[in-house]
């Protein structure tokens, strides 16, 4: 199989929810030296991307979604652990991450923090559906240089903007980082909240928060 026929029959695997093809597709791949990352974003996520706007568009329900959700999911688990058994041992800074409150969809933020680890950085992952004491709370404790947080949901944005408030009200603004990102988000949010930058995928957000590193 050319690797342009495996990334189409990933996404068809995705769109039908057929987790067994997909988790065998992405072994495969990763046994024929495909980047864990090319694969995704060539293969798995054009697949999930295209079941969201069917879904959108009112042309697929909500099992359909849960079933593709769960393919998803299971080459997640498996790219994932192959990019982190690739990680660099030194230490380049700690990050902690998480799915606003209010919102379940943890996928791409998981993408994220993997990557994030495979570069060598220390991540505290606090999964998703996080309160913004949380994630204060949290990054005090783990001497965080970066808070990053993922919103999937238009009506869970607002919470990246509650950080940054609540930031500056404790006055803890300046001591770390803020990263957003998420598929609503865009550079604008970002800036319009004073997020300290904005990503578009995951290796947008390991290069943006090597940046904000150097930076500090
Ligand atoms: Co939901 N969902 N969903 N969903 N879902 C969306 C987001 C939606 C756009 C679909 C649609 O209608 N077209 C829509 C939101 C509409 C809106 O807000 N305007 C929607 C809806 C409506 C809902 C429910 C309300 C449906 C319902 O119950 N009626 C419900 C909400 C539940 C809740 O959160 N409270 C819901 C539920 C679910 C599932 C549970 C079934 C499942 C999530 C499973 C899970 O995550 N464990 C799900 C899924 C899978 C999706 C879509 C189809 C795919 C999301 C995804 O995983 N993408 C999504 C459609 C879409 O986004 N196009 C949709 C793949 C992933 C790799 O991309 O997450 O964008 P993404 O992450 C990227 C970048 O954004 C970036 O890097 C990642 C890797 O490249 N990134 C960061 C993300 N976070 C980052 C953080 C960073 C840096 C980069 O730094 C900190």
């Amino acid at each position: 199989m050319t690797e342009n026929e495996m990334f189409e029959k990933a996404q068809e695997a995705i769109e039908k929810g057929d987790t067994e093809t997909a988790v065998q597709l992405a072994k495969q791949g990763l046994e024929a030296d495909i980047d864990g990352i090319e694969l995704l974003n060539k293969g798995f996520i054009p697949g999930i991307n295209k079941v969201g706007d069917l879904f959108g568009d009112g042309q697929l329900f909500l099992p359909e979604l849960i079933l593709s959700a769960n393919a998803m999911q299971g080459v997640i688990e498996i790219i994932n652990a192959s990019l982190e058994k690739k990680g660099k041992k030194q230490k380049r800074g700690k990050v902690v991450i998480g799915t606003v409150e209010g919102d379940l969809h943890d996928i791409g933020k998981t993408i994220v923090v993997s990557l994030l680890k495979a570069n060598g950085f220390e991540v505290k992952d606090l999964g998703r559906d996080v309160p913004v004491d949380r994630f204060i709370e949290e990054a005090e404790a783990f001497g965080a240089n970066v808070i990053g947080t993922s919103a999937l949901l238009t009506t869970t944005m607002t919470v990246q903007k509650e950080l940054e408030e609540q930031l500056k009200e404790k006055g803890l603004k300046g001591k770390y980082k803020t990263i957003v990102g998420g598929a609503p988000v865009t550079e604008r949010w970002a800036k319009r909240i004073g997020a300290d930058a904005y990503a578009a995928d995951a290796t947008d957000g390991v290069r943006k928060i090597k940046e904000l590193l150097v930076n500090n």
